[in-house]
């Protein structure tokens, strides 16, 4: 029988982490991610039967009885999570009573990230839309960052912007991103502002913090935020340069891409 440790879903964290943390989106221990594993995930490794402990997580998770989260532990760095994975991940299962049984990890005593509640919030937001939702990501991208000091904060503006600066952007986030007020991070009421938000979009702006995405994949919810970096680090470099925009994607040529990736804009934002 196969250690958790050497699992498909292990080793996806630990790549996704290092990356994340070497693209300088998650200094020391900032970021966390979660992952919605199934029954038939979990099956068939030799140490992940047996609860090991029962964790304190300050949100009722009844609605997600009998899900599996593997989940980044609350204060460990995104820089030594692939050097140390049954230390800073845990695998957890949420009971019927909705207490959240740890089956494996966290072996120095750790718990979930702080950012937990207003995970699984986001997930049970998303798996109404989606039931194939898996991944809530949590980071901070720094262009992206940067946008929130210099830019109009209103979702269309800020949404058009970032279809504005790369042909890849309508393409991949068509729905564009959310903006939530700046909040306490940690809290159960970012939680609620950011599952409300996740209601409409798959990406959630928190201003002068970061970004929480969501998507059905590790590598596709990455890709979501990568993409709204890349776009934000082109804005940068326009703004550096001077930022007289001379010529850019108009709308209707944001239609045409539209029309041929096979994606819906969001409605009301593009002015044809
Ligand atoms: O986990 O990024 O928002 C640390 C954070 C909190
Ligand atoms: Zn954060």
């Amino acid at each position: 029988m196969t250690k958790f440790v050497d699992s498909i879903f292990v080793k996806k964290m630990c790549k996704v982490t290092a990356n994340m943390y070497r693209l300088g989106w998650d200094e020391r221990n900032g970021g966390n991610i979660s992952y919605r594993l199934t029954e038939d995930d979990v099956h068939g490794f030799e140490d992940n039967q047996e609860v090991k402990r029962t964790l304190s997580v300050d949100f009722d998770c009844t609605q997600l009885t009998g899900a599996y989260f593997l989940v980044t532990g609350t204060g460990k760095y995104f820089s030594d999570i692939s050097d140390e994975p049954e230390r800073d991940l845990g695998l957890v299962r949420i009971e019927p009573s909705g207490d959240v049984s740890l089956l494996w990890g966290y072996n120095d005593g750790g718990n979930p990230t702080s950012e937990f509640p207003s995970h699984l919030m986001s997930h049970l937001e998303r798996m109404k839309h989606d039931k194939e939702q898996r991944v809530i990501m949590h980071c901070h991208p720094t262009h992206f960052i940067g946008m929130t000091f210099t830019h109009d904060l209103d979702e269309k503006a800020l949404t058009k912007t970032l279809w504005k600066m790369q042909s890849e952007s309508l393409v991949v986030f068509p729905d564009g991103v959310g903006v939530i007020p700046w909040m306490v991070p940690g809290t159960s009421l970012i939680g609620e502002a950011t599952a409300s938000k996740m209601a409409e979009f798959h990406l959630v702006t928190w201003p002068h913090h970061g970004i929480f995405a969501a998507g059905t994949s590790i590598e596709e919810t990455f890709g979501l935020i990568e993409t709204v970096e890349k776009a934000a680090q082109i804005w940068t470099v326009v703004q550096a340069q001077g930022g007289a925009i001379k010529q850019e994607i108009t709308d209707q040529e944001l239609q045409d891409l539209a029309d041929r990736f096979h994606v819906i804009a969001r409605p009301g934002y593009l002015d044809l």
